[in-house]
């Protein structure tokens, strides 16, 4: 096999990284992209993402002719599908009254179909999209086979995840170990031939369905785990305790590694995919479906806490429902509206639902986000920097743990702003130092107020 012209189909936070290693190293990669402005931007050498690294990246492959970009797809030895897997938006399942979020396939269908046309013998087609189990062979497979050639006779199909950490995808792309479902063993070993060009990690071989499901473990694993330390989180505050130093305890056993409570859990990956497990069986996932439903509901807990925060500041008595009657139009500076810390990716974050959220209740909320200071999010007032975010505001509440946010220092945020109420929902405040500076500092999974305790 002699894969030397590979055609990229998506080029995202996955298709575009993906395509560049390729192409510096060796191969002719064809970007290919239905969104136009993000094929010019790529061909005047510029990108549409933030990535550590990545400008670099798509400079040096644009500069050694083997990266170009296109709207069409053209015949190649391979083709990688790498296009989004959102969920439907105006349409759940239902498993005895319990909804559930359902995959949407299109752009998957999609890009398989404008494949067909250039589909030639001895071709090898991946798809790297997370998607619901069986897609490969279920979706995939029949489209591709409207050419008239057969898969895993008269091309190679396969299913291959990505499992790079925004963030840190360059590093990750090349070390981290890649696992390769052929819908036949032949089709994983062209697969697994391809990969080799760059992936220094180990490739193992499997079937497509295994591999699929394999993407979607490793996802709702974290989303549980996710999930276990929210509801910790909600428990230490009405216990009494303090959650973020009963974690550190409780992760100096040899075998518990608790992962960290907070605003909720965003991004394309882990706040989408265990749906594709609900979704294939709701009769075996109540465990899964649940863990959802607490990530997805943790905005709400959040709100609910910047409503307590008021009334304790105002020396109100906390309504036994967090209610805020009486406190409408407080002025809130909203620290961060990315998914996680040091990422430019607003997609699905819990921290932009806080804020409608709060707007929803009568909030006057500016937001700052460092990392993507021009972008306009529908319904959400955006500050032109930090000052401009904190300056008059009621509260400082910080969603994300930018490092820039948590290297503040909280005398220089004292002087610029009138508030002198915090809330920390990630754990980035040191809560001596914020007191010390004026201001009254709450944290997500420690109660404001001490708890009563019988003596
Ligand atoms: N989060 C928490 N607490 C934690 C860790 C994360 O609340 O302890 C939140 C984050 O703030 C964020 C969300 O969870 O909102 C997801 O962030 P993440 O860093 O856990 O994961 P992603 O979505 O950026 O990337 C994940 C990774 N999967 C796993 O770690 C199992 C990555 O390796 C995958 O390639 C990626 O999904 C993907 O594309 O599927």
């Amino acid at each position: 096999m002699n894969f030397q012209k590979l055609c990229v189909l998506g080029l995202g936070y996955i298709g575009l990284p993906t395509a560049s290693t390729f192409a510096i190293n060796g191969i002719k990669v064809l970007g290919v992209d239905i969104n136009p402005s993000v094929v010019e931007t790529l061909q005047k050498g510029q990108i549409h993402i933030h990535e550590p690294g990545l400008h670099n990246l798509v400079t040096q492959a644009v500069q050694t002719g083997n990266l170009t970009a296109s709207t069409r797809v053209e015949e190649s030895d391979a083709f990688l599908i790498a296009v989004p897997t959102p969920f439907k938006q105006h349409e759940l399942g239902d498993y005895k009254g319990q909804k559930f979020k359902l995959a949407d396939m299109t752009a998957v269908a999609s890009a398989t179909e404008a494949i067909v046309p250039h589909l030639r013998k001895g071709n090898l087609v991946i798809l790297e999209s997370t998607s619901p189990p069986r897609t490969t062979v279920d979706l995939v497979r029949p489209i591709l086979e409207r050419s008239g050639l057969k898969a895993g006779i008269d091309f190679f199909l396969c299913y291959s995840a990505e499992r790079v950490l925004p963030g840190q995808i360059l590093r990750e792309l090349v070390e981290n170990a890649r696992v390769i479902g052929g819908i036949t063993p032949e089709s994983a070993r062209a697969g697994h031939e391809l990969y080799a060009t760059f992936v220094k990690g180990k490739i193992i071989e499997t079937d497509a369905t295994t591999a699929e499901m394999v993407k979607l473990m490793e996802n709702t694993t974290r989303d549980v785990n996710i999930a276990l330390a929210n509801e910790f989180a909600r428990l230490a505050e009405k216990l009494g305790v303090n959650v973020w130093e009963a974690i550190g305890l409780a992760n100096l056993h040899p075998r518990i590694n608790i992962l960290s409570p907070g605003p909720g859990v965003g991004g394309h990956c882990i706040s989408v995919d265990p749906w594709f497990f609900v979704e294939a069986a709701p009769e075996l996932t109540p465990l899964i479906r649940n863990a959802r439903q607490v990530n997805d509901s943790q905005p709400h807990f959040v709100l609910k806490k910047v409503q307590q925060a008021f009334h304790g500041s105002v020396g109100n008595h906390a309504a036994e429902d967090g209610g805020m009657s009486g406190l409408k139009g407080k002025k809130i500076a909203a620290l961060g509206l990315a998914y996680k810390p040091n990422v430019d990716d607003l997609r699905e974050s819990p921290a932009a639902e806080i804020v409608h959220l709060l707007q929803a209740e009568g909030e006057q909320v500016k937001a700052w986000e460092p990392f993507k200071p021009n972008a306009r999010l529908e319904g959400i007032r955006m500050a032109t920097n930090l000052n401009d975010a904190i300056q008059d505001a009621d509260m400082v509440l910080l969603l994300v743990k930018h490092s820039e946010f948590a290297r503040l220092d909280p005398q220089v945020i004292a002087s610029s702003t009138k508030a002198r109420l915090a809330l920390d929902t990630v754990n980035a405040w040191d809560v001596e130092e914020w007191q010390r500076a004026g201001f009254q500092l709450l944290r997500l999974g420690v109660h404001s107020a001490p708890v009563p305790r019988a003596v």
